[in-house]
């Protein structure tokens, strides 16, 4: 099968941050059927949402994968998981570990359990500023180039922690 380039973002708000992330990225770099080919630097970023939770650590990955959008869900879910994600909270609230699909090839998805390219990418700086470091020649499948969004987007508070390897 061929391979498709998936972007996926990483946040954490809870438990030593920086260690969720750099936890999930080396448990990305292990995953089957993909093979990572880019990190972005970790961001300290503020929260959006619902105010009054700690700042996040942010960053992307880009793979190669043959596994199916909805397995690669599957295996990010269970790495949210292995790293003490709840449900329990409230919606938006902090978690140790958030890991989205942002971008699944040039493909469109709209499924019960998986939206792609993910809701809020064209908007918020904590994703978009990574993603054109990690990618920085990826488009959304309507076109629109990451880095230009990139450039638009409002980057107040978004602060590189730590420099890409
Ligand atoms: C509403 C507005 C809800 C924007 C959400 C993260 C949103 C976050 C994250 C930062 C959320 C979704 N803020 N807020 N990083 N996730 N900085 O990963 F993003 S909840
Ligand atoms: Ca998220
Ligand atoms: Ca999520």
């Amino acid at each position: 099968m061929r391979a498709v380039r998936a972007c996926i973002g990483l946040g954490s708000n809870l438990d030593h941050p920086e260690r969720q992330v750099r936890m999930a990225l080396q448990a990305l770099a292990e995953l089957p059927q993909s093979r990572v080919t880019s990190v972005s630097s970790l961001y300290r970023t503020p929260p959006m949402g619902p105010a009054g939770q700690p700042d996040y650590v942010n960053a992307v990955a880009v793979l190669d994968t043959t596994l199916s959008a909805l397995a690669l869900l599957d295996a990010l879910q269970h790495i949210e998981a292995v790293q003490g994600r709840t449900r329990s909270g409230e919606r938006w609230g902090p978690r140790t570990l958030d890991l989205d699909v942002l971008l699944y090839g040039n493909e469109v998805i709209d499924h019960p359990r998986l939206s792609v390219p993910h809701p809020g990418i064209a908007q918020r700086a904590f994703v978009l500023l990574p993603l054109a470091e990690a990618a920085p020649d990826a488009k959304l499948p309507d076109g629109r180039a990451v880095t230009v969004l990139a450039a638009g987007c409002d980057a107040g508070g978004v602060r590189r922690l730590i420099q890409a390897p």
